[in-house]
């Protein structure tokens, strides 16, 4: 199975997707239009949750970063000076340093991805939506700003009047995606941010001409009429689609099953189930129901 992810919703529903199917058979295309540089070292928020939810390492009350990790060289560089705009995790840093090695030397981010993957011990394939930088950009009254810089350093707070995903249009999907689109029956859009995580990776050249002809099952991120978490729906707005249910699947297009939450109001055809994933047994849950669905929908 091919997941899409980003770097919350989704590595949720693969806390539970990862009991239940063969890591071989497995693979997660991530979106990469939140990295950035960072002390030196390039950080790729996404991938890292996503890899970090495989190897049992990450942090599950944010989200983002290695459970338990420290802060010690994060707050020394603050103390001498430096303006570190995310809170770096020491162990979180090193996997960061190995990857910009790796990278300073050309090798590509997909390949260091799998080098990472390999030294944690994680079997499912995790990929790079592309080699190429694709960066989002924020328009707000208070300037045109990198994602991590609204988010983070603004809290999200500024007014959004459009999102933008700088170099996309020349960027080239990573083979190895390409390779699962002509493999993989199903394609499984996990509940993200359909703007800034979904959006980047269906909006790369050939995605969605090669959907086409896959089951494509989308969970929503919305529970009721609010995302869970995130700036969702202030770039739904932005995207002038209504941030619901029905702006997600105007957003995502190409869908055979749409699973929705059992509280949404959405009217259109889909299926019901509870999506909120807040332990480990809820994820698994979900995950099972879903891959019922899924095999329902192959069969049927
Ligand atoms: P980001 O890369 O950190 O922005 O993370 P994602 O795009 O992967 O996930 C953010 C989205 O996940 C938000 O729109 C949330 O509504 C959604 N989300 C978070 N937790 C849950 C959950 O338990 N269930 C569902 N259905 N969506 C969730
Ligand atoms: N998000 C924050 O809101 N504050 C942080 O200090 C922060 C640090 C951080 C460090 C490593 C990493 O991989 C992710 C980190 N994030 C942080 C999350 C990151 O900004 C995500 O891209 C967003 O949460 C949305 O995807």
């Amino acid at each position: 199975m091919l997941v899409l992810s980003g770097g919350t919703g989704t590595p949720k529903l693969l806390r539970g997707l990862k009991e239940l199917v063969k890591p071989s058979d497995l693979s997660v295309v991530v979106n990469t239009a939140e990295d950035l540089w960072i002390s030196g070292n390039y950080i790729s928020p996404d991938i890292d949750s996503v890899v970090y939810t495989m190897a049992d390492l990450i942090d599950e009350k944010r989200w983002w970063g290695i459970r338990g990790d420290r802060s010690h060289t994060h707050d020394f560089l603050i103390m001498l000076g430096m303006d570190e705009k995310l809170l770096v995790g020491d162990q979180d840093r090193a996997v960061h340093i190995f990857r910009s090695n790796l990278l300073r030397k050309g090798v590509k981010l997909s390949l260091a991805t799998e080098a990472i993957c390999h030294a944690l011990d994680v079997k499912q394939r995790v990929i790079p939506m592309t080699d190429d930088i694709v960066s989002t950009v924020i328009s707000t009254p208070e300037g045109v700003m990198h994602f991590q810089d609204f988010w983070v350093s603004l809290r999200g707070r500024p007014a959004v009047r459009s999102v933008m995903f700088a170099g996309l249009d020349s960027a080239i999907p990573c083979q190895s995606f390409l390779d699962l689109l002509e493999k993989e029956d199903t394609v499984l859009i996990g509940p993200s941010n359909p703007v800034t995580s979904i959006g980047p990776i269906l909006a790369l050249p050939g995605v969605r001409d090669r959907l086409r002809d896959k089951n494509v099952v989308a969970v929503s991120p919305f529970i009721g009429n609010a995302p869970v978490s995130g700036p969702a729906a202030k770039f739904m707005a932005a995207c002038h689609v209504p941030a619901d249910d029905n702006g997600v699947r105007k957003l995502l297009g190409k869908v055979d099953l749409f699973v929705v939450d059992r509280r949404s109001r959405y009217k259109g055809e889909c299926r019901r189930m509870s999506t909120l994933m807040r332990t480990k047994r809820e994820s698994r849950k979900v995950a099972e129901k879903l891959m019922a669905l899924i095999e329902e929908s192959n069969t049927g």
